[in-house]
């Protein structure tokens, strides 16, 4: 299977990170862990990007906050689909990261989850890889009846005591 590139611009951004580790490990998809920054080490965040396919990767995942421009540099640098991750810091809430994630030039894309979504980052990255390997999806398959069955339950459990 191929592995999931995640790149995070700070250490700081770990706690979010961890979101997107946790789902990856959960699905049993391998990944390799990195902090490059796109303005603190740009050889390094770059040289990373570059040789992603042919080191076996098949999606990156950037992760950064304030000018988040990573999950831009990563996919200037790389053809692999790239999911960015706007990581919510203290002055603007992550809005300055989403749209430094998001507004990217046509030509580079960069499909931009939610501030802080890590778990749908990798949710998106797992199904990508699901593209091509049937066992991953049937893994989504299942995850997806197990989170509407935990709906269906609290919607028991709230209509039981006040629809009454
Ligand atoms: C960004 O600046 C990082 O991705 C992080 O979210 C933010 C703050 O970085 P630190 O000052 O905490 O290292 O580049």
């Amino acid at each position: 299977m191929k592995k999931v590139g995640i790149v995070m611009g700070s250490a700081s951004d770990m706690p979010v990170v961890k979101k997107a580790i946790d789902t990856l490990e959960a699905f049993d998809v391998p990944y390799e862990v990195h902090v490059y920054s796109a303005h603190r080490t740009p050889e390094q965040a770059r040289d990373f990007a570059r040789n992603a396919r042919a080191e076996g990767f098949g999606v990156m995942i950037a992760a950064a906050g304030m000018a988040a421009h990573l999950a831009g540099a990563v996919a200037a640098n790389t053809i692999l689909p790239v999911i960015g991750i706007p990581c919510k810091s203290t002055n603007l809430d992550g809005l300055d990261a989403l749209l430094a994630t998001v507004q990217m030039p046509s030509g580079i894309p960069v499909a931009t989850v939610a501030i802080d979504g890590a778990t749908n980052a990798a949710l998106l990255a797992i199904q990508i890889l699901a593209l091509s390997d049937d066992t991953l999806a049937q893994r989504l398959i299942t995850k997806r009846e197990a989170d509407a069955k935990a709906v269906l339950e609290n919607d028991a459990r709230i209509t039981a005591e006040y629809n009454k």
